[in-house]
């Protein structure tokens, strides 16, 4: 009783600061450059998606909730450079702890070209994840599904 209390305690004063800890840079041509939290994420409309991709063990299927990427790139404001006709020209670089880094485009995301549901996910199968992850779906291996995201930079 007495340590289910001091660890109900230790859960208390520390899933605020987790809540509140730097998680996700948006950094590079962007209005409003800065760092997100998970509190940051979970005021984004949550968006649940399932998806099946391959990875060195096989198949893997999973459910995902987080924000969307468009949402939170659409809300900081890409720098469209200067004499660009079009908003078309940006990328983002989305990058892990371990420095792994894959590319997507601005066309993937947005509603009126391909509108993937491409998020960035704090919850998996229902369980709050340690650290947030992107995710693909549409993509048939799991190559682009960056773990323990730390930022994406916008070009
Ligand atoms: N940070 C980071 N994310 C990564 C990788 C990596 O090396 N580092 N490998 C990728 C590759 S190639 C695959 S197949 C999946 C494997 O993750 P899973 O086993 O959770 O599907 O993670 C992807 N995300
Ligand atoms: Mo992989």
């Amino acid at each position: 009783m007495r340590s289910w209390l001091a660890a109900a305690a230790l859960l208390a004063t520390v899933a605020p600061a987790l809540a509140q800890a730097p998680l996700v840079a948006l950094t590079g041509q962007i209005t409003h450059a800065r760092t997100l939290t998970l509190d940051d994420l979970r005021a984004v409309a949550p968006v649940t998606i399932t998806v099946a991709q391959a990875n060195a063990g096989g198949m893997q299927e999973a459910t995902f909730t987080g924000a969307l990427l468009w949402d939170v790139i659409t809300a900081a404001k890409p720098i469209d450079a200067p004499g660009e006709k079009t908003t078309l020209q940006h990328t983002f670089v989305a990058r892990g702890k371990d420095g792994y880094a894959v590319a997507l485009a601005i066309a993937e995301l947005d509603p009126n070209y391909e509108n993937k549901q491409v998020v960035i996910a704090y919850m998996r199968d229902g369980q709050p994840l340690p650290v947030a992850r992107l995710v693909v779906p549409g993509d048939a291996h799991a190559g682009r599904s960056v773990h323990e995201l730390v930022a994406i930079e916008i070009r």
